[in-house]
């Protein structure tokens, strides 16, 4: 094994990781920023250097700071999390040239997959269903773009090669607004990732976001451990998963899983990875791109299989075998994922920061808290603004919901606004609990607002409000001694009360 693993990353994941390594016996450094100084990642890990000023540029992104420090402090492994270095192929390049073990992919499987036209190549030569699109890699030019868009049929989508979170991504519903369309699909393209290259894809409606979650070894061995749904987003911001999904039965998650372990194995791909596909109404389903990284929500997946997802991408990056061969991997039972963001559900998701004053985190049978802050840490703007994931596990599906609601319920954060008043209605709402959603769901169907006043009970609050005005009046009429507010000590009592009775 590993004897020190650098962990490159903050919040929740770097103190998942930490956990891991501290149950293999691993030791374990971290990284930190000006603004993490506190962090709770600092706190658990053996070791912590600090890496510089708090924006991501700064500090979580210097490769070259951090690999600096991963050989002082002589780590033989480097884990990125997810964000920040996780899918740059040149970190796990210089990792490989220093040599120290990078827990990911090796460099030519990120590059394949990152550039999403020559991922869509690439699994097309292997056999896997994409979405009928353009299949060209390299660059084309809008005179090519816009006389194969007709042969694909409208609505259709520009997205970005260098793309993934929807960015640089346009609908398009016919040819006259193309160029236009393609133009700012460009500018924005450009302006994110540096390259404003795109390529076309028939639009699916109506879809499901499932995807599968994959796990190498360097011997050959790929398996998958079946699926999560994350059609719950907002402004492509995942906001609940859950595994398995409601849309898929045995037979289906059989199919997708062997479709997607042949994905991964045409980019020889090793340590854990994530294939995502679009499932239309008739159950088609499509390839859209592959995670070169360990994902967010990969708890569910963990809590359905019994399977320790981050100690398997270790043993793997050490040479080691999977521990699992297809056959033994088992589902059992359902698992939901909430994530917890700072920010106002009430005020157009806006991000909130300040101090955690309070917190008190839900336990118990079935629940599960993975997060990186504690009462009196600061929420600052410079990261993203979750701050913990609440994870449940359930015999069914509405087992685990109800335990989401328990839970959700106990979950009190004080200092920063929260989106839980947002899982709480999601829960209640009868399409999540009938399974019936796919991507357009949270912004087109489902309002804080509407939800708020169909649940409010004026009665219930006008009772309230009436005891508090009692109360107030009752607590006017009489001032109440409690004992230690007397002006006179016991003792001075106990004298005069001695002196009379003398
Ligand atoms: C699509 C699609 C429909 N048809 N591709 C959005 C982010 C990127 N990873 C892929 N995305 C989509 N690609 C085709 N051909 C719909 C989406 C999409 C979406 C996908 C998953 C979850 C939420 C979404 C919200 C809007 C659009």
């Amino acid at each position: 094994m590993f004897k020190k693993v650098l962990v490159a990353n903050r919040g929740e994941i770097a103190v998942r990781i930490i956990r891991a390594c501290r149950e293999l016996g691993i030791e374990t450094v971290a990284v930190y920023s000006e603004a993490d100084r506190r962090a709770l990642h600092v706190r658990y890990a053996d070791e912590a250097y600090l890496l510089g000023p708090a924006p991501s540029r700064e500090s979580y992104l210097r490769a070259d700071k951090i690999l600096n420090i991963a050989r002082k402090s002589e780590a033989d492994a480097v884990h990125p999390g997810y964000g920040f270095l996780a899918e740059r192929e040149d970190f796990s390049a210089a990792c490989a040239d220093l040599g120290i073990a990078f827990i990911g992919p090796k460099p030519s499987s990120i590059a394949a997959m990152g550039d999403k036209a020559e991922a869509r190549a690439t699994v097309i030569k292997a056999g896997v269903p994409v979405v009928p699109g353009t299949e060209d890699v390299g660059n084309m030019t809008n005179e090519e773009l816009l006389t194969k868009a007709p042969q694909i049929g409208f609505p259709l989508l520009i997205k970005a090669t260098a793309g993934g979170g929807g960015k640089g991504m346009r609908e398009v519903k016919s040819l006259e607004e193309m160029p236009t369309l393609l133009q700012s699909a460009r500018r924005e393209a450009e302006s994110a990732f540096g390259d404003g290259n795109v390529y076309l894809e028939k639009l699916v409606e109506g879809a499901r976001h499932i995807e599968i979650q994959i796990l190498a070894d360097t011997h050959g061995n790929v398996i998958h451990l079946g699926e999560r749904e994350c059609s719950l987003q907002r402004r492509h911001q995942k906001l609940l998963e859950e595994a398995p999904s409601s849309a898929l039965d045995d037979e289906l998650r059989e199919k997708m899983g062997s479709v997607a372990v042949k994905a991964a194995k045409a980019v020889d791909y090793v340590n854990a990875g994530t294939i995502e596909f679009l499932l239309d109404k008739d159950n088609n389903y499509y390839f859209l791109e592959m995670n070169t990284r360990l994902q967010v929500e990969h708890p569910v997946t963990e809590m359905v299989t019994g399977i320790d997802i981050v100690k398997e991408q270790i043993r793997v990056a050490r040479g080691r075998s999977l521990s699992y061969e297809q056959h033994e991997v088992k589902f059992n039972g359902h698992s939901i994922e909430c994530r917890i963001n700072a920010e106002d559900p009430y005020n157009n998701f806006l991000p909130s920061t300040g101090r955690i004053t309070h917190s008190l985190l839900p336990t118990g049978p079935g629940v599960r808290v993975d997060t990186g802050v504690y009462p009196g840490f600061e929420i600052t703007p410079f990261y993203d603004p979750m701050i913990a994931k609440l994870i449940v596990w359930g015999e069914t599906r509405a087992q685990a919901i109800l335990r989401m609601r328990r839970a959700l319920e106990e979950y009190r954060i004080v200092g920063v606004r929260t989106n839980i008043p947002f899982h709480q209605t999601l829960m209640d709402s009868h399409r999540f609990m009938g399974g019936q959603y796919d991507t357009r769901f949270v912004e087109e169907r489902f309002s804080m607002e509407e939800a708020e006043e169909s649940r409010q009970n004026y009665d219930d609050i006008a009772a309230i409000l009436a005891t508090m005005v009692a109360h107030r009046e009752t607590e006017r009429s009489s001032h109440i001694v409690q004992r230690n507010e007397r002006d006179t000590s016991n003792w001075k009592w106990v004298g005069r009360w001695e002196r009379m009775h003398r």
